[in-house]
């Protein structure tokens, strides 16, 4: 009771000094964002540094922070320094960081519109499959990302087969093991491939331990990953793309002026087509690394093969529509958009 009293006794002696702090905190804030002095935001990110995810991200924080005349200062956190995958959407929820950047597939069931990107669509590059991604969700807003601010997407290129063990064939497939991930395993399953889902952090080690052959992913991760050291072998099978977000906690985007805003929302579609022909270019200089520094040789598959792998793997584009129709979203309509904006994005080379 006696400590409550002089508490109380306290604070009303005190009541005009903190008043006065408060009126002049409020100036000050005012004052800071008038003149807006650099805010640091945190960026994370789960893949190593020099991998495509981390290109993307430092082509972006260069542009944000030129665009917006270094009004914000943006941290970047590699490499699951902040966040690792797994962590990625939940941390960007809670404001763990502010921005992060996640691999929608590897969440199966959690992106039901964007599964539509595992499927055999025959995506022929980054920027193609990046541009689409974009304009899909500027199309369907999907409820799944409704609570971040969706600051850019892109994509990787089609996944193939790098491999330890030769591999030339849809036979020789069925006999190695291949790390991929999430839906995109489905299709690996569809043709007979032995999938084994483990993220891109851990495939280094799973690797050298021998519990994979080899890998399902694109070109690029043949030397940002180093995986040339392990696979000679490569094998043509334009597997599915993987869609990437790059997603910012809603209040952190909505404590920015608005013209910070209006910066970034100019720079999105922009920044789409950087980094999807980032990604081409980083797949191209990949092989020719690989052919040149470690002896990687390239197969492709018989046309008997590719013809047989269309087939095995044309019911999951039904199986997507059923599950997405489950899901209320209007499959039909979202897959005609795909083509449109394909079309688009085909006018537009
Ligand atoms: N192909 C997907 C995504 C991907 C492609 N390159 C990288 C590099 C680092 C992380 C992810 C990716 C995958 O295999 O996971």
């Amino acid at each position: 009771m006696k400590t409550s009293m002089t508490v109380l006794g306290l604070l009303a002696k005190n009541t005009k000094k903190v008043l006065l702090t408060v009126l002049m905190g409020g100036a000050l804030l005012t004052a800071h964002n008038e003149g807006y002095a650099a805010q640091t935001l945190r960026y994370a990110n789960f893949p190593p540094a020099s991998t495509i995810p981390c290109v993307q991200m430092d082509m972006w924080v260069e542009a944000v922070e030129k665009l917006t005349e270094n009004k914000l200062a943006i941290q970047t956190f590699p490499a699951s320094t902040l966040l690792d995958a797994k962590a990625m959407l939940r941390g960007i929820a809670s404001g763990q960081a502010d921005i992060g950047c996640t691999s929608m597939l590897y969440y199966p069931g959690s992106f039901p519109l964007f599964e539509l990107f595992g499927l055999p669509l025959g995506f022929s590059s980054a920027a193609e499959a990046s541009y689409v991604a974009w304009e899909i969700f500027k199309a369907h807003k999907p409820k799944e990302l409704a609570r971040y601010k969706v600051l850019a997407m892109f994509s990787s290129g089609p996944s193939q087969v790098m491999s330890s063990k030769p591999v030339d064939s849809l036979a020789a497939l069925q006999n190695i093991t291949l790390r991929s991930a999430g839906s995109i395993s489905d299709g690996l399953s569809a043709i007979g491939g032995n999938a084994v889902s483990i993220p891109m952090s851990e495939t280094p080690e799973a690797l050298q331990k021998g519990i994979v052959d080899g890998v399902c992913s694109s070109w690029d991760t043949l030397k940002d990953m180093n995986y040339a050291e392990d696979c000679k072998y490569g094998l043509v099978v334009n597997m599915p793309v993987y869609p990437f977000a790059v997603i910012m906690n809603q209040r952190s985007w909505d404590r920015l002026p608005e013209d910070v805003r209006t910066a970034i929302d100019n720079y999105a579609d922009k920044h789409v087509a950087l980094a999807g022909a980032y990604v081409d270019e980083a797949g191209a200089r990949a092989l020719a690394w690989g052919e040149q520094e470690h002896a990687f040789s390239l197969a492709t598959l018989s046309d008997a093969d590719m013809q047989s792998i269309n087939q095995k793997v044309s019911p999951l584009i039904e199986a997507w529509k059923e599950r997405a129709k489950a899901k209320g979203l209007d499959a039909d309509t979202i897959l005609a958009d795909v083509a449109r904006f394909r079309a688009a994005f085909a006018a537009m080379q």
